[in-house]
């Protein structure tokens, strides 16, 4: 967007973040410029997200011309090239500080409706402005555009927020992004648990900065043995798919908001070593950092006589020159990303910490340790499969054998990069990321750059709470119980047992109620840790000596003085209801099957359904058809491709 332009500060970095206009012009070009760059990287693979200032406009007393011509006056509150004037800004009347600034985070009327360092802060319950920033987002959208951080999110009120995100439109599939797209959003949320704002109240727009994951790492790194205590819901930190994470930002990088207690480039040792253990780590939606030098931190990028940007200089080893850093390209950080790839949606298990080192395995796919002093050696439970492995920080010059007891010898001897990664599949150069894609349709998440015609979509992780409700008029002493998962003939690896079988979806039960009439529920919902197609699990509990008969759903009701009442029933009595957290990866692309199953006297399976398409606002199309229920869990879905702002 167009910005101020301070000559007399020697262009600082942070002109970019006083706007004037929604038109494309910057230091760093114009708007076909810009246009051209995004349809590039979109043709390889690699998407843009935009940095976008809608909190406000320039500061007050900020007057001149924009690189791409239109004038500004902060006092004046005069912005023609939106065109913004007085009327738009936040009235004086709603901002309870004194000077008009924001001065007192402890009130939240304060934090959003006065200005920020005397930046003219926008009045974003106004339809006028909610619109103005659409059709800047929708512009961007149009071009090709990926996702947006939403500058300042703290300092606008989360409604705000959502009304301009509904009036944005589906990303296009001309850009290769999937039908159904929407922009990833990120709110950048300075919430250290100091203050009346906090990450959750934006849980519906998107993630959320989490700055305390900066703190807890910059410790962690410091003392091995804070590694453990890194996500502290305690303190507020966000929801694990909430949460948005880095080492260091460009503010805080550099002492400007959220700084202190932050790791950066200037301590390199240190630096790669935070961002492999967030790399490795599998909280939250991780940001790598690329900066320029500095030394004064109002200093401005590299730049060309006329002080526009000047370009990245890539030296034949591949590292950057001309004043750019380009953390992105360091050997260890290059290669974690791949590792966080090939190990995606699989859990921490195996964790292991001697406050000197500390290592852990992700699933069955990968295993990452990694020594503060430079050295270790330990043999170590890795949770995969036996084999040789070779550690992908040396580029494979070393190998790790596991054993059949999964374990494995692990020495480190490297004082700059003291870390090992290994992962299933994993070679020299590259990681299993998913396929590469091109043509028109190809998923939004491609790590790498396309090198064939296939197009996949990067595969469902992590677990996503599945609320389950069959609608059902029993008679008295029947119960109701679910099954389910994958079709036999749709996946290899299924037997009738759901221990083993790979049909079988892993569950872990929630409790809906410690009242009788959750007696049954309760009883059953015991070692019930898959949906599965075979009724009982070995180990699963039983009532009054009645085995289950798949997994238990619970009678409830709509109504508040009801036993069976619960809240996300929202449709009346007779709603039997389960309630699980489901591991999105053994789903289909999130897609799975599920009958009811009636017993004592009941019907026992339930007949065949031919069931029509999905549509309403989540829409989706089945991976395959099925005489079952075929339910699509939104939630298991990649962030990219499901709404965040439209729950
Ligand atoms: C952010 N997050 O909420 C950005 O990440 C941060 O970099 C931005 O501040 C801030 N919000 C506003 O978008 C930066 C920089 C400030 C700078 C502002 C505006 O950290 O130092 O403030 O951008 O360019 C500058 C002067 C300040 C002056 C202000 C308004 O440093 O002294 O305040 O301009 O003229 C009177
Ligand atoms: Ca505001």
């Amino acid at each position: 967007m167009e910005h101020v332009i301070l000559p007399n500060d020697n262009y600082p970095w942070w002109q970019r973040y006083q706007p004037v206009s929604y038109q494309l012009y910057s230091r760093s070009g114009t708007p076909e410029q810009f246009a051209d760059m995004v349809r590039r990287c979109n043709a390889v693979g690699v998407r843009t997200y935009v940095d976008a200032v809608i909190n406000h406009m320039t500061g007050l007393g900020r007057v001149g011309v924009s690189y791409g011509g239109s004038s500004y006056n902060g006092d004046a509150h005069d912005f023609p090239g939106v065109p913004y004037t007085a009327e738009h800004f936040t009235p004086k009347n709603l901002c309870p500080s004194s000077d008009g600034n924001v001065n007192n985070y402890a009130v939240e009327e304060n934090v959003r409706n006065c200005y920020l360092v005397g930046l003219t802060d926008l009045y974003g319950a106004l339809d006028y402005v909610r619109n103005a920033v659409a059709g800047y987002l929708n512009n961007l959208v149009d071009l090709g555009v990926a996702g947006i951080r939403i500058d300042a999110a703290k300092h606008m009120w989360p409604a705000d927020i959502a009304n301009m995100l509904s009036r944005v439109k589906d990303l296009p599939t001309s850009h290769g992004f999937p039908a159904g797209s929407k922009l990833f959003v990120y709110n950048e949320v300075i919430d250290r648990n100091d203050g009346a704002v906090t990450v959750d109240e934006y849980y519906d727009t998107g993630m959320v900065t989490e700055f305390r994951y900066c703190m807890k790492l910059a410790w962690g790194i410091a003392d091995y043995g804070q590694l453990g205590g890194l996500v502290d819901y305690g303190w507020g930190m966000a929801r694990d798919d909430r949460a948005f994470v880095f080492v260091d930002n460009h503010d805080n990088q550099r002492g400007h908001g959220g700084a202190g207690d932050v790791i950066t480039h200037k301590t390199p040792r240190e630096y790669k070593q935070a961002v492999a253990y967030m790399t490795a780590h599998p909280y939250g939606f991780a940001q790598v950092m690329s900066s320029y030098y500095f030394t004064n931190t109002d200093e401005g990028p590299p730049h060309n006589a006329d002080w526009s940007t000047a370009d990245v200089v890539i030296n034949a080893d591949g590292s950057c020159g001309g004043g750019w850093v380009c953390e992105h390209r360091w050997n260890v950080i290059a290669k974690m990303v791949r590792f966080r790839n090939a190990v995606a949606g699989t859990a921490m298990e195996n964790y292991w910490n001697n406050g000197g080192a500390v290592a852990f395995s992700r699933g069955n796919k990968g295993f990452f340790a990694m020594a503060k002093g430079g050295s270790m050696d330990q043999t170590l439970s890795t949770g995969l499969p036996a084999g040789t492995y070779c550690n992908i920080i040396d580029s494979c010059a070393t190998n790790i054998n596991v054993g059949s007891d999964g374990k494995a010898r692990i020495q480190i001897n490297n004082y700059e990069e003291p870390i090992v990664a290994i992962c299933v599949g994993c070679t020299a150069d590259s990681g299993p990321t998913s396929a590469p894609c091109t043509g028109s349709n190809c998923g939004v998440t491609t790590a790498s750059p396309p090198v064939d015609g296939t197009c996949t979509q990067a595969p469902p992780s992590g677990t996503s709470r599945t609320v389950i409700f069959v609608q059902k008029a029993t008679s008295v002493g029947q119960d109701l119980f679910i099954r389910g998962g994958i079709d036999h003939t749709k996946r290899p690896g299924c037997v009738d047992n759901a221990g083993t079988s790979a049909c079988a979806i892993s569950i872990t039960t929630n409790s809906l109620g410690t009242s009788a009439h959750y007696d049954k529920y309760n009883a059953w919902r015991v070692g019930d840790t898959k949906l599965d197609w075979y009724g009982v699990q070995s180990g699963q509990g039983s009532y009054n000596g009645q085995a289950s008969a798949g997994s238990p759903l619970a009678w409830t009701s709509n109504t508040a003085s009801s036993s069976g009442f619960q809240s996300l029933n929202k449709w009346g009595d007779h709603y039997w209801m389960l309630d699980v957290n489901m591991d999105c990866s053994e789903t289909e692309q999130g897609w799975f099957e599920l009958k009811a199953f009636l017993t004592n006297s009941g019907s026992g399976w339930e007949n065949d359904i031919s069931q029509g398409a999905c549509t309403g606002t989540a829409g989706g199309t089945a991976p395959y058809t099925t005489k079952n229920h075929m339910v699509d869990n939104l939630y298991c879905r990649p962030l990219s491709r499901r709404s965040l702002h439209r729950p």
